[in-house]
């Protein structure tokens, strides 16, 4: 069965897609079979974008969308976020607006609970964006809300993060605290519209001029009022010019620690607390913990 779903999977079908991505989602017996032979890929960009909430996350990818179609991408979204228009919580407007991608042929969109205890990225968003490569998405899109871990992990899994940030008093000293500066790639300073963008920006771009790591990768900023699709144009050619002078890392780290979640899932298959404490009962009354458990 997994055989007909990798075969439609590899052909770029989104049906067979939607269900891969929730046999992997719900641990359906036999879906690690199917991660086992999706084979290599690559040329697929992971797009992470991550900012407060409210700042224009899901508007921006709503424009990217269509400035990627339009380079003749093809485009995969992964919303890792309760209160988005692409979930539920939205405002209808929203709503209405991102419904014109559901049925492009070129668009993928789906949204995945938060289930991490610290509202990091889905556990199984790894295995998820091996499948949407498999599928041959030329962009993966991952937006996240910036608050917790989910900006860190984002990461180590993007090709290239995105900060989203808005012109309001006091956001700075916020943004410094909550590690953002640390993971961008490229600012935008989204709804350009509101006063105090300019003054926001400039200060934001002389904090980067006294942070080494900035000054030494010339993190741009790009201005937006997303809402308005202004300067899409030029943060597609930032997220552009990044991929080629960065190419897709080895994502070393990511892989290690993914390995070892799985590693140490595999090794407690057989385990659980009921059939320990069976075995306990067992043991006589010269029951050693330590001894006990070295049979494991
Ligand atoms: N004034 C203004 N509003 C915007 C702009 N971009 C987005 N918004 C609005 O800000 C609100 C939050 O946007 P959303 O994309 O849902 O933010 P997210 O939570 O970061 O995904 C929505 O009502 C948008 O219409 C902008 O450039 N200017
Ligand atoms: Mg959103």
């Amino acid at each position: 069965m997994w055989e007909d779903l990798l075969q439609q999977l590899n052909k770029g079908d989104t049906n067979a897609l939607a269900r891969a991505i929730s046999l992997v989602e719900n641990q359906v017996p036999g879906y690690e079979k199917l991660l086992s032979n999706i084979g290599a890929q690559s040329g697929t960009a992971i797009i992470g974008i991550t900012g407060p909430p409210g700042a224009g996350k899901s508007t921006l990818t709503d424009a990217l969308i269509a400035s990627f179609i339009q380079q003749g991408d093809r485009v995969a979204i992964l919303c890792v976020d309760p209160s988005s228009p692409f979930t539920q919580g939205a405002i209808l407007g929203d709503r209405i607006r991102m419904n014109q991608w559901y049925n492009h042929p070129a668009v993928f969109i789906r949204s995945l609970a938060s289930r991490g205890a610290l509202g990091g990225l889905h556990p199984m968003v790894v295995e998820i964006t091996d499948l949407l490569k498999a599928a041959h998405f030329d962009k993966i899109i991952v937006e996240t809300v910036g608050v917790g871990q989910s900006e860190i992990e984002i990461v180590g899994l993007a090709d290239v993060t995105i900060v989203v940030l808005v012109p309001e008093a006091g956001d700075e000293i916020q943004t410094m605290k909550s590690g953002l500066m640390e993971v961008a790639d490229i600012f935008v300073v989204n709804k350009c519209d509101r006063p105090g963008s300019d003054q926001f920006s400039n200060n934001l771009q002389a904090m980067l001029d006294h942070s080494t790591r900035h000054h030494q990768n010339h993190t741009s900023i790009i201005k937006t009022i997303a809402a308005q699709q202004q300067g899409i144009e030029l943060l597609q050619q930032a997220i552009n010019d990044f991929l080629t002078t960065h190419p897709p890392k080895e994502k070393l780290s990511l892989l290690a620690e993914r390995a070892m979640y799985l590693i140490a899932k595999r090794r407690m298959k057989d385990l659980n607390k009921q059939l320990l404490a069976d075995a306990i009962q067992k043991e006589g009354p010269d029951f050693n913990l330590y001894q006990f458990i070295q049979q494991f």
